[in-house]
C-alpha cells in the first residue's frame, strides 16, 4: 500500500500511529506529498486535493483520514482499537477538529500576509480548539491506544508542534495523561515533525 502523506501533517500521523499500531506499516510505502503542490496527481487520487490518502492493494484511494484509520483496523482485525466505539469516534472526531483549527491557524498565519490576516476568524479557530480541550480535560482518557487516545495525543503534539497555544494552562488532568501516553513508540514514531517547504512552494511564504 501507499500513504500520501507529508511529515507536518496531523491526519497523517494519526493514519501512521494506527498503522503502527495494527503492525501494518510495513506493509505500507510512504509517499511524500505536499497538498499545496500545483501537480495534478493529488487532485486525481481525492477531488479535495487533501492528504492523507491510502492507495490499498487493489489500487483505490482512501480518503481522509477517520476512512484510511478504519480501513486499517479492519484489515488486521484489530477491533480492540474501536473498542466502545461511539466514544472513540466521538473523540476522534473532537480531535480532528482540534487538528483543522489548528492547520487553518497555521495556514492564516504562516502563510498570509501579517495585513491581511483576520483576527476574528483567529480567534474563533482558537477558541474552538479551547473549548475541545476544555471538554478533554474533564474526561477520562483511556491510558492504552485506542482510536480517541491517538487521536487526541496526535491533535496535542500538532498543537505543540505549531505552538498554536499553550494547551497545557489549566489542564493539569490532560497534561498528565498526555505525558504518560505520548511515550507511546506507536506515537513517538509518527509524532508529526517539522520538514521544509518543497521548494517550488516556498514563494507562498514571500
Ligand atoms: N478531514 C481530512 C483533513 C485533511 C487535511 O486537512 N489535510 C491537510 C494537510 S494536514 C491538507 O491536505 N490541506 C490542504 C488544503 O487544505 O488544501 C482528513 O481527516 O483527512
Amino acid at each position: 500500500m501507499q500513504l500520501y502523506t507529508w511529515p507536518t501533517s496531523p491526519f497523517g500521523a494519526k493514519v501512521w500511529a494506527v498503522a503502527i499500531a495494527t503492525g501494518l506499516n510495513t506493509s505500507i510505502i510512504k509517499v511524500p506529498y505536499h497538498p499545496w503542490e500545483a501537480d495534478p496527481e493529488l487532485s486525481k487520487l481525492n477531488p479535495l486535493n487533501k492528504i492523507p490518502v491510502l492507495i490499498t492493494p487493489n489500487g483505490e484511494a482512501l480518503y481522509d483520514s477517520p476512512v484510511i484509520c478504519e480501513y486499517l483496523i479492519e484489515q488486521a482485525g484489530m477491533d480492540e482499537l474501536l473498542e466502545n466505539k461511539w466514544c472513540n469516534l466521538r473523540q476522534q472526531a473532537l480531535a480532528d477538529g482540534i487538528m483543522d483549527a489548528g492547520v487553518l491557524t497555521r495556514y492564516e498565519t504562516h502563510f498570509r500576509p501579517s495585513q491581511l490576516q483576520c483576527k476574528d476568524w483567529l480567534n474563533r479557530q482558537l477558541n474552538a480548539i479551547n473549548r475541545s480541550l476544555d471538554v478533554l480535560n474533564q474526561e477520562k482518557l483511556n491510558d492504552r491506544l485506542d482510536m480517541g487516545t491517538i487521536s487526541i495525543a496526535t491533535a496535542i503534539a500538532y498543537l505543540d508542534l505549531r505552538k498554536v497555544c499553550d494547551w497545557q494552562e489549566h489542564r493539569q488532568q490532560l497534561a498528565s495523561w498526555y505525558n504518560n501516553i505520548s511515550s507511546h513508540p506507536a506515537l513517538v514514531q509518527s509524532r508529526p515533525t517539522d520538514y521544509p517547504l518543497p521548494e517550488n512552494l516556498i514563494k507562498l511564504k514571500e
